[in-house]
């Protein structure tokens, strides 16, 4: 063959190769092509180890065009790569993309928080029983959190709450009180009493107090660091447990519903004797823990000012979260905090 011959057929291999690689599916295909087209094995590698055949004329018009051959290939074949990667970004980034516009023309006023809605629904439903609403620090001293709560400091039921204490050496005028973020909100049954008798508003003395408690609980389906509870306090003349257990089924059913129900299993608690654990029933007929509670201790009634011959009295403390759970069905207590949408916009 004549080196124009040759040339013509490099000419038809370069038509047909631009043509595959400008169909190739992906990189490693060109990449296929491209050694196939312009390996050790190909008919252009072939072509260029015979132009030792070829007298000098042939070779000349075959070495040149065996030359443009290579370049055109390679250039197609680097765009073709260049494309397909720049295609592959747009698909990671089409992938990845978040589409803000879902919210725009909804409603952009928002509402409460679950648990907030449910700290103003349980308020209100104490207050239609004839409570009144209490607050108390969440910042507190030892003697709040624990002392006056019949837990002295070597107490070994202490160690029931895992409490996350305040480095308090800085704080000039704090003196030597022991300051921790409450580990629950019973610190405002003590606050409540004395305020009573400091202003001779009580007793009798029939309070709630919600509010946020703090301990070193690590996150799981049932548990949060930081959650809420709601205490209720009543002091009266001649209070019993029956007050107590009738006081928990009439929220209950207030609260849940005429289907569901309480029930008291005997527990422990340093601030009530006897104390009882709170459980609730659930729609699948199981029984999700709420709270504790029992009759105020006599200590406590001291630690309070007030007469434990006198006046006698019962407390709970309940987990809003946990109340939560129950009335809408959350499974996960951690859904409350990670602030999905989907999540929060069904309530
Ligand atoms: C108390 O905190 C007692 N102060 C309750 C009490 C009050 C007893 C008055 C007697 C009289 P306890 O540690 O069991 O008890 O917590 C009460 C409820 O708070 C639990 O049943 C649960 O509903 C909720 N709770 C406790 N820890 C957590 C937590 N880490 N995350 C979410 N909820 C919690």
């Amino acid at each position: 063959m004549s080196g124009a011959e040759l040339a013509e057929e490099t000419r038809t291999l370069v038509a047909a190769g631009l043509a595959r690689l400008a169909d190739a599916p992906s990189s490693a295909e060109v990449r296929s092509i491209e050694s196939e087209l312009l390996g050790k094995r190909s008919r252009l590698t072939e072509m260029k180890a015979g132009m030792r055949d070829l007298d000098a004329e042939d070779r000349r018009v075959l070495g040149a065009a065996l030359n443009q051959a290579r370049t055109e290939l390679e250039a197609a074949a680097a765009e073709r790569l260049d494309h397909l990667a720049a295609r592959e970004r747009r698909a990671v980034l089409a992938a990845e993309r978040l589409d803000l516009t879902e919210y725009q023309g909804r409603a952009s006023t928002g509402h409460r928080h679950l648990v907030t809605q449910t700290w103003e629904r349980l308020e209100d439903v104490f207050v239609g029983m004839g409570f009144t609403v209490a607050t108390g620090p969440e910042v507190e001293t030892d003697w709040f959190n624990f002392e006056a709560l019949n837990l002295p400091p070597s107490h070994p039921a202490r160690s029931l709450w895992d409490t996350l204490y305040l480095d308090t050496t800085d704080l000039d005028g704090v003196g030597d009180q022991q300051l921790l973020l409450r580990t629950h909100t019973s610190p405002v049954q003590v606050r409540t009493m004395l305020r009573a008798v400091r202003e001779g508003s009580g007793p009798p003395i029939y309070v709630v107090c919600p509010g946020r408690a703090y301990r070193q609980d690590t996150a799981d389906a049932t548990h949060l660091p930081v959650f809420h509870q709601i205490e209720m306090l009543v002091i009266d003349r001649g209070i019993t447990m029956g007050d107590l257990s009738g006081t928990i089924e009439t929220f209950t059913k207030a609260y849940f519903g005429q289907e569901l129900t309480s029930r008291l299993r005997p527990s422990y608690f340093p601030f009530t004797e006897p104390s009882a654990e709170v459980d609730i029933s659930q729609p699948d007929g199981s029984w999700l823990e709420v709270g504790g509670c029992g009759m105020v201790h006599p200590n406590v009634l001291r630690a309070g000012g007030l007469d434990p011959e006198e006046w006698s009295g019962f407390a709970f403390g309940f987990g809003i979260e946990r109340l939560t759970m129950i009335r809408h069905h959350v499974t996960d207590i951690r859904d409350f905090i990670t602030n999905d949408m989907r999540f929060l916009e069904q309530f």
